[in-house]
């Protein structure tokens, strides 16, 4: 069985619960990272150098990267609508999951790490208004994609850039600064809800 290394409520390892939801995998998870055991502990390091979570091990072997792990379960055990094979589909999915790992990863580290769990360095108060204004940009960008092509990210289908999206919308909306309506990710946010995975593993109270 799939076994997913990682604590439950890590931004990270929620793509990964929520994929396998989605996808009918059953998994068992171990809690590591932050409040369990640690990813410094030798045991972590050698299935991940890098300490970080999530970490999968499938069939004995190791998969590491949040994106990456969505993407290999969606090749594996996905069908063609949630991971499109065909070149310019598949692109404008991982588009967009590249998007949330890069540019909103950085942003969220002010607003969010920063500005809500005032985590040293991020809490600089330079580096906070900053997130604060490029994640209100970014959220801005996604609206107006999402009013010309939605209801999904990549639009009719519900796709595996809707992973990596709706962990970044759910924590927008977490947010504890005066953050601007944007109605068309607000109607996303409502059309994700609608998925029993995605209140059991993201919109679940926690950020
Ligand atoms: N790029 C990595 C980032 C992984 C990451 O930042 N994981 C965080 C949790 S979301 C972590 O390992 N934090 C340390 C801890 O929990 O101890 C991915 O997408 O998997």
């Amino acid at each position: 069985m799939l076994r997913i290394l990682g604590r439950a409520n890590s931004f990270n390892v929620r793509k990964v619960l929520w994929t396998c939801d989605e996808l009918a995998i059953a998994f068992e998870r171990e809690d590591w990272g932050r409040g369990y055991r640690p990813t410094s502990d030798p045991a972590f390091l050698r299935i991940n150098p890098v300490g970080l979570i999530p970490a999968v091990i499938d069939d004995g072997e190791v998969l590491l990267e949040s994106n990456t792990i969505v993407r290999y379960l969606a090749t594996k055990y996905g069908p063609e609508d949630f991971y499109p094979r065909a070149p310019l589909a598949r692109a404008r999915v991982e588009r967009w999951m590249d998007w949330a790992n890069y540019e909103t990863s950085i942003s969220l580290r002010g607003a969010f790490l920063g500005g809500m769990l005032n985590e040293p360095p991020w809490n600089h108060p330079w580096f906070v208004e900053q997130g604060r204004w490029q994640i209100t940009k970014e959220i801005g960008q996604l609206d107006a994609h999402l009013a010309a092509v939605g209801p999904y990210v990549a639009g009719e289908r519900f796709t595996a850039a809707d992973i990596a999206i709706g962990l970044v919308v759910n924590r927008w909306f977490c947010l504890n600064f005066q953050r601007p309506s944007f109605p068309a990710v607000a109607a996303y946010y409502d059309v994700l809800s609608r998925r029993a995975p995605y209140l059991a593993h993201v919109r679940n109270g926690l950020p």
